[in-house]
């Protein structure tokens, strides 16, 4: 199998995260992806490759022109605003909702706030370029799935699936995953579909679909009345408009383990085969481990096994895109569990 990857990822490197009352370390880091490339190069999982550029026009198809704009000058405008250029974690902290107006302002506070939706999720110097790779990784990826017609796995980080159509948030900036769904149907596919199982509901991915029916999206998640990103992810939520019936929730409790999960897991796929979707991007994440410090699932590194197995059972060209998963300690062997299924290893 094939895998993208991009060392840009690593010019984003929060050193802290906003959560609990304080600074606290930063989970989203890049150790993450280098565990993971790594492993991919000792089992020899096949070939490691860097990605094509990517187009603003690609970016703009799934975000508004405005918001990819303002992350691309967001640093240099933190620089010209006179701010500390050693800083290299800034958050957003005051939001244009419950009747305030949602104007561009002047101030840099304003405008991180206009395209923000929570103050969880850190901007520096070299967060753009990162989160540009990142998309780059995914839209490459899904090219080489129609050129190849074989599985391929976008190695994205930072991650993409909380981030709206116009605003940053969980970790997120570019949407990985709706980038390259976007670019599976402009390569000539009728209609994708998207299963995420990252632990936390995509909401960015939801939004960018919601009123799409080219565009199935299907999610497992902690129920968002008990875990984020708590606003959406809901189980009515089943789409708008033409939309309606393309978008499908399935919030699980919080604990859940493989016994429970695997059958909301049969539903998905059932779902998806269902759909009539010539292609599928599944946003991969690997916070459902029983061990990630953020999440409270409970599946082990075998239930990874079970899982790729069951997810390969869809017949249809498919890119795996990387999401969360911050488990230092244990994310190599998830992930290489999770392609021993997938790959019938
Ligand atoms: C991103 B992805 C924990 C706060 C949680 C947001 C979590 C974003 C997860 N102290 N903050 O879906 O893995
Ligand atoms: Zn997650």
């Amino acid at each position: 199998m094939l895998t993208l990857f991009s060392s840009d990822h690593a010019l984003h490197h929060p050193r802290t995260e906003m959560a609990d009352g304080k600074l606290v370390s930063a989970v989203e880091i890049p150790s993450r992806a280098e565990l993971i490339v790594d492993a991919v190069e000792t089992a020899r999982l096949g070939p490691i490759e860097p990605p094509q550029t990517i187009e603003f026009d690609t970016l703009t198809s799934v975000h508004d022109a405005r918001y990819v704009e303002f992350l691309k000058e967001f640093w240099r405008a933190w620089l010209d605003s006179g701010r500390d250029p050693k800083v290299h974690d800034a958050f957003p902290f005051v939001w244009p909702m419950h009747g305030l107006r949602r104007i561009t302002t002047r101030h840099l506070d304003g405008l991180m706030g206009r395209y923000s939706f929570d103050a969880g999720t850190p901007m520096g110097p070299g967060t753009w370029k990162a989160a540009l790779s990142s998309a780059a990784v995914a839209r490459t990826g899904a090219l080489r799935v129609v050129e190849d017609q074989q599985p391929v796995f976008s190695l994205c980080r930072p991650p993409g699936h909380h981030a709206m159509p116009d605003a940053f948030g969980g970790y997120c900036f570019l949407n990985n995953a709706a980038i390259a769904a976007q670019t599976f149907l402009d390569a000539g596919s009728s209609r994708v579909a998207i299963l995420d199982v990252d632990y936390h509901h995509g909401n960015g991915t939801q939004s960018i679909f919601y009123n799409r029916r080219d565009v199935l999206f299907i999610s497992i998640h902690a129920d968002p009345m008990d875990e984020y990103p708590y606003f959406l992810g809901h189980a009515d939520e089943l789409g708008a408009g033409v939309g309606e019936g393309a978008n499908l929730n399935l919030p699980l409790p919080l604990g859940t383990g493989w016994e429970d999960y695997k059958e909301a897991l049969a539903l998905a796929l059932r779902t998806v085969n269902q759909s009539g979707a010539e292609a599928l991007v599944v946003s991969l994440g690997l916070d459902t481990y029983e061990g990630d410090p953020i999440s409270q699932f409970r599946l082990n590194t075998l239930d990874f096994v079970k899982m790729g197995a069951a997810i390969r059972s869809v017949d249809k060209p498919t890119l795996i895109v990387l999401e969360g998963g911050y488990a230092t300690d244990a994310l190599a062997s998830n992930a290489l569990a999770f392609f021993e299924g997938y790959l019938g290893g």
